[in-house]
This record gives C-alpha cells, sequence and structure tokens, in this order.
C-alpha cells in the first residue's frame, strides 16, 4: 500500500433493516479516524462522501430495476456506481482507498473499483455470509446480499453494476461466521469461496486462520481489498452495529487480524461498514473501527 490515505464517506443504511448506519462516516471521523492514522505515520486525504439522498427522499413512482424482493436496489446502484469511481480515482493518484460506510451494500461499489484494471483478492471479515440474493433472501435488504452480488451469482448474473469486478470466488476468503440462511449455507458450499466460521477460529486459532485467509487472497496478482463488517467482532467490543450476533472475535483477535494484514504488504483498499452511532455507546464502535483501520494501514507499536 501507498503511504497516502484517502477516505471516502458512503453514508447509506438503503441496504440495512435498521437506520442509522448512514451516520456511520461522521462517526467513524468524528471518532478520531484522522488522528489515528496521522498516528500510524500516514498522509491523510479526505474525499468526503458520494452523494446518498436519504432514504425518504426517494421517488416512489420513478422505476426501480426489478431483482426479486431486494429493496432499494435502485438507490444502492446509484450510490456504488459512484464509489466505484472514486475507489478507482484514488487508485490511479497512487493513494490508498479507505471507504466508510454505510451499509455493507456499499461494498460492492468498493470492490468494483478496486478491481478495475486490476486482478485483486478479497477478504470478508463478518458475521454473516452476505451470501443472499434477492430470490434468496429473508429480509429483501442488500447488505446481506453483497458478495453474492459481486460473484454475479443467481439474480445478479444480469446485473452488470453489481457483478464488473470480475473477483475470481478463489481469490475470495470469509471470516467469522456465525449466521447463515440455508440459502447462503448451501451457495457457499456450491462456491469455490472459502469460508471460516467462528469454530474454526475456536478451534485453529486466529492467527492461522487469517493466515490461511489472507493466503487465499494474496494469491490475486495485484493486491487485496479487506471488508471489515464491525458485526465481525462480538456485540460487547462492538456494541454500535445493525445486525449484532453474539459470539464473535474479541478485540485483541481483530487488531491481530488487522495486524496481519498490514504486514502481508498486500493491502490495495480497506472498508469498514455497519457502525450504527445510533445504537452504540459513547460512539465507542466508531472509534474502535479507527483503531482497526490504523492496525489494518500498518500502525506499529514498538
Ligand atoms: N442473512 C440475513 C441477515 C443479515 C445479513 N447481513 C446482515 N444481516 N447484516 C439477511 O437479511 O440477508
Ligand atoms: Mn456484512
Ligand atoms: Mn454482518
Amino acid at each position: 500500500m501507498t503511504d497516502t490515505v484517502r477516505i471516502i464517506g458512503a453514508p447509506t443504511d438503503y441496504g440495512a433493516n435498521r437506520r442509522g448506519v448512514d451516520m456511520g462516516p461522521s462517526a467513524i471521523r468524528y471518532g478520531g479516524l484522522a488522528d489515528e492514522l496521522h498516528g500510524a505515520g500516514l498522509s491523510v486525504v479526505d474525499d468526503g462522501d458520494v452523494a446518498a439522498p436519504p432514504a425518504e427522499a426517494r421517488d416512489p413512482e420513478a422505476e426501480a430495476p426489478s431483482e426479486g424482493n431486494a429493496k432499494f436496489l435502485r438507490e444502492t446502484r446509484d450510490v456504488v456506481t459512484s464509489l466505484a469511481d472514486r475507489v478507482a480515482a484514488a487508485l490511479d493518484d497512487g493513494e490508498t482507498p479507505l471507504v466508510l460506510g454505510g451499509d455493507h451494500s456499499v461494498a460492492i461499489g468498493s470492490v468494483t473499483g478496486s478491481a478495475r484494471d486490476a486482478e485483486i483478492g478479497l477478504v470478508w471479515f463478518d458475521a454473516h455470509g452476505d451470501f443472499n440474493t434477492p430470490s434468496t433472501s429473508p429480509s429483501g435488504n442488500v447488505h446481506g446480499m453483497p458478495l453474492a452480488a459481486l460473484l454475479g451469482l443467481g439474480d445478479f448474473a444480469d446485473t452488470p453494476w453489481a457483478n464488473a469486478s470480475g473477483l475470481a470466488e478463489e481469490h475470495v476468503a470469509v471470516v467469522g461466521l456465525r449466521s447463515l440462511d440455508d440459502a447462503e449455507r448451501e451457495a457457499i458450499h456450491d462456491s469455490d469461496v472459502t469460508a471460516y466460521t467462528m469454530s474454526d477460529i475456536d478451534e485453529r486459532g486466529i492467527d492461522a486462520v487469517v493466515d490461511d485467509a489472507l493466503d487465499v487472497a494474496c494469491a490475486a496478482s495485484d493486491g487485496v481489498h479487506v471488508s471489515l463488517d464491525l458485526d465481525w467482532l462480538d456485540p460487547r467490543e462492538a456494541p454500535g452495529v445493525g445486525t449484532p450476533v453474539r459470539g464473535g472475535v474479541t478485540y485483541r483477535e481483530a487488531h491481530f487480524a488487522l495486524e496481519r494484514v498490514a504486514e502481508t504488504d498486500a493491502l490495495r483498499s480497506l472498508e469498514l461498514v455497519e457502525v450504527n452511532p445510533v445504537l452504540d455507546e459513547h460512539n465507542e464502535t466508531a472509534a474502535l473501527a479507527t483503531e482497526l483501520a490504523a492496525s489494518g494501514l500498518g500502525k506499529r507499536i514498538l
């Protein structure tokens, strides 16, 4: 990665089941992001936010892409399309994009932008698989679908804006799973994505699992995008997320994992998603997100 980080906010909650993640970028900035990154010896440029009109502003008459029961797909398409351009522009300018969500649907834009004219790997730290498609989703929330979208699965096979990344399943690793819908479980089994559950972490330790996940992603020739859903952590450490699931990784395990990411020297782009300040306690989840970003971007204690 490069020494200059370009922060890009994507303040959406279209894909979430609860309101509030659209304030994530502000909360993470307010939580001390620039200071943390400066402390890690990095230069920081803040590119502001992509335009994401509040859900209330949508025109119910406007024609929506017809993709099963997926909610706010048109709004999601508009945001991820401009986000992809911003991420690609940062990389073109020799900077490392740091995307702040927003719900996890924004990853469709971040990964597509990062993968433009490049072969990238992807590490997805999450309690959930995010492997639903509009037809399998029990909720219709697009934040449960971004990985399936990026891989062009199911209904997404004909959705060019959602699977423009050319991402290969063999270069994708998902880490920390503990909440999957039946159809997601099947789809993950049928794919060439490598998936690690919390049981794998319990059994083998965070170091072995993260090293294996990074090996999978680093097999791609042009670097790795890391997508960090804050619900990967246990809700005791990260209460301010939309869909908390008990039994997640600890504060120490999360830092260790991000430090390992930095050690590979393969990080191409990073994103932090699903911080919900409405549900947070004293902005602690947002502050934790800033710390983890610094670890992933190379902060060293000694
Ligand atoms: N799998 C469920 C729940 C969910 C996925 N991602 C989050 N929640 N954050 C769904 O709605 O697809
Ligand atoms: Mn997610
Ligand atoms: Mn999640």
